[in-house]
């Protein structure tokens, strides 16, 4: 068969609403593209967990500390989901982290800001788990099987993120002039750059339209930013807080809300590693890998030993076997 026919056979698939799996035949940049971005998706859940650990040991009470110790525990559980999803499709771990750590591969943007208070763990909860979980929803019904699984349990847990986020910022809100001053603040530093998460505009986007006729993407990046620009206006008006953009306006006729210019430019500028923080979230991954060397030695150390005894005690068994 040749490539085409198989492409085309690929397409009526995807097409027919199929699910890819591992060992099915498709296109090389159908691979390639998930790699990278559920590689890239990965990267994110891990790089993310930094903001939020700048925290964990300042949280105002015991129950947020546990909160957002659960909270910080299971993005570090979807990385490893994700770095799964991503092997299936023939790399290998170590690449994937040696792509992270030589700033081959990006993660999102959003966690090159810098977590300034504790109203920044409501802001992140309720807006940058907001915004994941409506790119997320629809990543449960992706075309490639083992991404598509893994992003449903991912869903729940981040659906308990952003409530967590919200009540911190309900709680601020109600509270002394001061603690919702605090959740203003934080609302006016992360409301720009969550709606940058869902990446270029469209026309801007060079992976939507081939992303999208594989299902890999079933909205497009402007589709998802006004879905959460929609949800998440009524939030802030119940938190008593303003959203700062004053292009903000509901809009009768299209049924959405308007929304000012993105700062195109900041996003760029982010992406291309000159955020607040890209220095310090790469440091600081490069450093747990390095100050991690020694866990990993040992593990394949005690494997091999492992494997040389069991090795042995198959051959004494085939000895005695024999002598029988
Ligand atoms: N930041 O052509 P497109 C979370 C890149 S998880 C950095 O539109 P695509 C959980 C893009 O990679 C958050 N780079 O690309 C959590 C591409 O570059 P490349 C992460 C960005 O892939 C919460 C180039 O720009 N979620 O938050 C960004 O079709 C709290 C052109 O863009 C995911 O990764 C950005 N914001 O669409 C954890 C979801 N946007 O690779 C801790 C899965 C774009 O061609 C605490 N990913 N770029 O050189 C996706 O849905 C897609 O990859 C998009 C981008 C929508 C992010």
């Amino acid at each position: 068969m040749t490539v085409k026919s198989l492409e085309q056979q690929f397409q009526e698939r995807i097409d027919a609403g199929e699910r890819i799996e591992a060992k099915d035949w498709m296109p090389e940049k159908y691979r390639k593209t998930h790699i990278r971005q559920i590689s890239q998706h990965a990267h994110s859940e891990i790089v993310g967990m930094l903001p939020e650990g700048n925290w964990i040991t300042r949280a105002p009470s015991l129950r947020r500390k546990v909160g957002l110790l659960a909270k910080v525990q299971d993005e570090a559980g979807h990385g490893l989901y994700l770095y799964s999803a991503a092997e299936t499709l023939g790399i290998s771990r170590d690449e994937l982290f040696d792509q992270l750590h030589t700033g081959k591969a990006k993660y999102s943007s959003i966690f090159n800001y810098p977590t300034l208070s504790w109203a920044d763990i409501g802001a992140i909860g309720w807006l940058v788990d907001g915004a994941a979980i409506i790119n997320q929803v629809m990543l449960t019904r992706t075309s490639y099987g083992p991404y598509a699984r893994a992003m449903v349990r991912i869903c729940k847990e981040e659906s308990f993120h952003q409530r967590q986020g919200y009540e911190i910022m309900l709680g601020l809100s109600q509270g002394s002039p001061e603690q919702k001053e605090m959740a203003q603040d934080a609302l006016n530093r992360f409301w720009w750059p969550s709606l940058m998460m869902f990446g270029p505009r469209d026309e801007e986007s060079p992976n939507t339209e081939q992303s999208v006729k594989w299902k890999i993407k079933r909205k497009t990046n402007d589709e998802l930013r006004q879905e959460f620009v929609d949800i998440t206006v009524p939030q802030a008006e119940i938190l008593g807080l303003t959203i700062p953009d004053p292009d903000l306006k509901w809009n009768e006729e299209r049924g959405h809300y308007d929304f000012g210019e993105i700062d195109w430019d900041e996003f760029w500028q982010v992406v291309k590693g000159n955020g607040p923080c890209n220095k310090e979230r790469l440091g600081a991954r490069v450093k747990a890998w390095d100050d991690g060397a020694w866990v990993r030695e040992a593990a394949i150390a005690y494997s091999d030993r492992r494997s040389r005894s069991q090795g042995d005690e198959a051959s004494r068994n085939q000895d005695v076997s024999a002598a029988i």
